[in-house]
């Protein structure tokens, strides 16, 4: 059944103009049946799945120019470069960056977030300095933070998470001091949906004088960013959660902090001269990316942002916010089940528990019924300990996502009561 074809109470859809049966036949993985049933594949804050674009991309650069960048003069070097180099402008122009020189190559998120902390932040930290991070931030932007303290005598602060697991504004206000260096803020919580006003937050800080790096990792697939217009110094996203390749994603930083950042990791590639006395770097972004890069991972990153471009992520993220409102009101309506995180903005993710039913057996029953969600900590403890629950059961949502798939999450949720009396 279609959204069009719905109507039901206190959400009025209106028409999706994402061809949605369409777009499923871009993903083969999606054709297969699970324990006898259709796939559900509702796991994709996790990891999303990749559209024939990008897996053709792929094989196109195993099959006719597989070769190392920027070392080679001949014509399949030159070719892996150009396609290689074009995905760093598929990345400027994703997140509205001025400049492709303020794009660089990471494995992921964390590496991003990573290399901020210890090249931007390590050395500009001090003895009672502060570092500012938020109570719903995942592993990957709190333990970085936690190394470059330990190392720097700086402390962790952290803003926090109200019950309806908005972040508390205020309490941010008065956290941002004279002591405060930088800023860490997740776009949107992978463990609550929550989408953080980052853009009202970093001029907060920005009138302070301070830096503010933003986790973007589940925002990209689901919002339209704009790094210019948040103005954020950093902002990092992982590929592998945008229907692109796993191991690869970007990191946006300023030019002028890029500029003036050291290398996180030396090696080949990012060098202009060396000599056993001492080495010139590379300008920016190419003095952080040491070695041989993930080449087949931004040849299919740079044709996965293209695919999704080409749907338009505002004709995306309007049908998810559909499902995503759907399926709140159809779990909301459930008895015995609570939705962990009620923000006012939310995107992709609804996180809830069951009574009497651990979060790890409604996954497992939900697995027999051919459903993938994620059930756990999702990477981000403190959440968990802040609403006083071990784990949370999770769905999340992607554009291949069908209404008919919220039933049947809504059927299996059911069934999980059965079985659990
Ligand atoms: N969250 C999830 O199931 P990497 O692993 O580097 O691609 O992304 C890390 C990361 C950082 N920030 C946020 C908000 C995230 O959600 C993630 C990854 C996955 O929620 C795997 S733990």
């Amino acid at each position: 059944m279609t959204a069009q074809a719905r109507t039901f109470s206190g959400f009025a859809p209106g028409p999706v103009p994402l061809d949605v049966e369409r777009v499923r036949a871009d993903f083969p993985i999606l054709r297969q049946t699970v324990k006898g049933k259709p796939l559900v594949y509702l796991d994709n804050a996790a990891t999303t799945q990749k559209p024939t674009a990008v897996i053709d991309a792929i094989s196109a650069y195993y099959e006719e120019y597989n070769s190392n960048v920027h070392r080679g003069i001949h014509t399949l070097s030159e070719r892996a470069t150009a396609v290689y180099e074009s995905a760093r402008n598929a990345i400027q122009h994703f997140l509205g960056a001025a400049h492709r020189e303020e794009i660089v190559f990471v494995r992921g998120t964390t590496e991003g977030i990573n290399l901020v902390a210890q090249a931007f932040a390590r050395p500009r930290l001090r003895d009672g300095d502060e570092v500012l991070i938020t109570g719903m931030e995942h592993h990957s932007d709190i333990v970085p933070w936690q190394l470059v303290c330990g190392k720097t005598g700086a402390r962790l602060r952290v803003v926090p998470v109200l019950d309806n697991g908005e972040l508390d504004l205020e309490r941010y206000e008065r956290l941002l001091t004279e002591r405060t260096r930088i800023v860490g803020v997740v776009h949107v919580s992978n463990a609550l949906g929550t989408v953080n006003p980052v853009k009202a937050m970093i001029a907060l800080a920005h009138e302070r004088g301070v830096p503010v790096l933003v986790d973007g990792a589940q925002a990209v697939p689901h919002l339209a960013v704009d790094v210019v217009d948040l103005d954020a110094d950093f902002y990092a996203f992982s590929g592998h959660k945008t229907y692109c390749p796993t191991g690869i994603g970007g990191l946006y930083g300023k030019l002028a902090h890029l500029e003036a950042m050291e290398p996180y990791q030396g090696g080949g590639d990012m060098i202009r001269r060396v000599t056993f006395e001492g080495t010139e770097f590379a300008a920016p972004p190419y003095k952080f990316e040491a070695g041989t890069p993930h080449i087949e991972g931004a040849v299919g990153l740079g044709a996965g942002l293209g695919y999704l471009r080409a749907l338009g992520l505002e004709v995306v993220g309007a049908h998810e916010r559909a499902l995503l409102a759907y399926a709140t009101e159809q779990v909301e309506a459930l008895r015995g089940v609570h939705i962990i995180g009620n923000a006012r903005e939310k995107a992709g993710v609804l996180s809830f528990v069951i009574d009497g039913v651990h979060p790890h057996d409604v996954g497992t029953i939900l697995d027999s019924e051919g459903i993938a969600v994620r059930a756990g900590h999702h990477c981000a403890q403190p959440v968990m300990d802040r609403f006083g629950v071990p784990a949370t059961v999770r769905a999340s949502f992607a554009l291949y996502n069908t209404f008919s798939e919220v039933d049947a999450l809504v059927t299996g949720i059911r069934r999980v009561q059965e079985v659990f009396g």
